[in-house]
């Protein structure tokens, strides 16, 4: 990048350039997050230059139906001004100032008032952060105080779950479950131990059985989910309850695949932990802010957490911010007998991503994008997905409220799935990719999380981009010879 054409480009403003051009300064410069380099490189990047509403446009000016809210974040969807003019009064007023030395701005302490107004009832503090991974470094530095303070600081364990994803950095990264990052880095971080995860259509209905009648297969669900919940009171029982401080999971699996547990599944959690004296850590970095179809994951799925880390939605990623509401059982402790806690980031409470947070939650309130999911989209989805489920290539449909997942199988009547070397799962991403809709492949399992402002008429269009792109797959892996 050093001849004077490419450097009079860093001058002009965003979206002068050819994509091509936009692909070589990307492949010369930009390390991707979770991504294979080299293969990048070789086939260049799609460049998104503008959104509005639940769609993007890229560089070539492709209109594409972005049913994963940007990364499961941007719950009121794009171009929402008022979410610009609180970004822009706070930039021109305060553009920055910490909470560190006693001191505090506006925007926080109002974000801060207004979290708890739309939290459980037993969340009255919150402890800001810049994203879900730092709130999840948070979660572990304060479940390991409050026992410290109490006076036993051998309970340190944290107990988490295979393949849930609790965010990138080292203790994020440990937490959750996920073999391929474990894999690199020296991961888990000591006193980190996991279960294995609600999974019913992996784990829970048997090797390949003839489908159940649907009052078997509820029977099936719920009976696994107690079974499930039950692995976490033979770990406590393995590890000696006196040495576990806390057990976290996600309400619902988000990029493990959509994994919705089983109804009985959390409420027996939440027994197990009141059995054990354990805190109860809800990560609603993706279920929280109306995806569910409540304000909380843990609300839809019945349990009481004593803490909570949520990012993305608070903003709807407009501008990054993350953070833990400390429930009133840490919090007392913290604050009444915790003497100073040593931990804190540059921009907990930043000014302006708590401007941003306000409006956006504010916005959520006044459009009732929470009773609309619950009551109207969210409904609307689960019967299209229904529908869907009968897709010669879907061996199970799952959605609440508005996040889903479609699992791709080989064979219906058995529900035997693909060799997972096939990477069927990225075929049909490529498929839908390739035909203007943005859909997750977790291994075979096809995904969705669109924006929360969705209309029916824009589900219904999603549910035909689904299908044409699935029959697509069909007669491809078909030709390929894989069915
Ligand atoms: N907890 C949960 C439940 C998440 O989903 C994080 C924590 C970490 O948040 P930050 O803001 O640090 O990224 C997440 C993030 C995917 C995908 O492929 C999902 C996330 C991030 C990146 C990719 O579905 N979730």
């Amino acid at each position: 990048m050093n001849d004077i054409s490419n450097a009079l480009h860093l001058d002009q403003p965003a979206g002068t350039r050819s994509t091509a051009e936009w692909q070589a300064a990307d492949a010369a410069h930009y390390l991707h997050p979770f991504t294979d380099f080299k293969a990048l490189a070789a086939k260049g990047s799609r460049v998104m230059t503008r959104a509005d509403n639940i769609y993007l446009w890229d560089s070539e000016g492709h209109k594409i139906f972005d049913a994963m809210s940007g990364l499961w974040c941007v719950n009121v969807g794009y171009g929402q001004q008022t979410l610009v003019d609180a970004a822009t009064a706070q930039l021109t007023t305060l553009p920055f100032y910490n909470s560190f030395f006693q001191t505090a701005t506006p925007p926080a302490i109002e974000l801060a008032e207004l979290l708890a107004e739309v939290t459980p009832p037993q969340f009255q503090h919150v402890f800001f952060s810049g994203s879900g991974s730092e709130g999840n470094d948070t979660v572990v530095r304060m479940v390991r105080r409050y026992w410290d303070v109490l006076g036993q600081p051998e309970r340190s364990v944290i107990i988490s779950r295979r393949n849930a994803y609790h965010g990138s950095t080292m203790a994020g990264a440990s937490l959750g479950g996920m073999a391929d990052m474990h894999a690199q880095g020296g991961l888990p971080i000591p006193g980190i131990v996991h279960i294995d995860q609600p999974f019913w259509f992996a784990l829970g209905r048997g090797d390949h059985p003839q489908p159940l009648s649907p009052e078997a297969e509820q029977a099936s669900r719920d009976r696994f989910g107690l079974e499930a919940a039950g692995w976490l009171e033979a770990k406590i029982l393995e590890i000696g309850a006196d040495k576990v401080a806390a057990f976290i999971g996600e309400p619902v699996q988000g990029a493990g695949g959509v994994i919705v547990p089983p109804a009985t599944y959390w409420p027996e959690i939440q027994r197990i932990c009141d059995k054990y004296g354990i805190l109860l850590v809800s990560d609603e970095v993706i279920c929280g802010f109306g995806r569910t179809g409540n304000w909380f994951g843990c609300e839809t799925m019945g349990f009481r957490p004593d803490l909570m880390t949520f990012a993305k939605g608070v903003t709807s990623g407009y501008i990054p911010l993350g953070g833990v509401m400390v429930g009133d059982r840490v919090a007392r402790v913290l604050i009444d007998q915790g003497g100073e806690f040593n931990h804190g980031y540059t921009y907990s409470g930043h000014p302006v991503a708590c401007a941003v947070g306000l409006a956006n939650v504010r916005l959520i309130q006044r459009e009732q994008l929470v009773e609309r999911v619950r009551d109207e989209t969210g409904p609307y989805l689960a019967e299209q997905f229904r529908a869907m489920a009968q897709h010669p290539l879907v061996g199970e449909a799952q959605s609440i409220g508005l996040m889903g997942a479609l699992q791709l199988v080989k064979d219906k009547d058995t529900g035997e799935c693909f060799d997972s070397s096939l990477s069927v799962g990225m075929v049909c991403r490529g498929h839908c990719f390739g035909n203007g809709l943005i859909m997750r492949a977790v291994g075979d399992r096809m995904i969705i999380a669109p924006p929360l402002v969705i209309t029916r008429e824009q589900v219904d269009e999603l549910i035909r981009l689904i299908r044409y792109c699935f029959d697509l797959t069909l007669a491809d892996v078909r030709q390929r010879g894989w069915i």
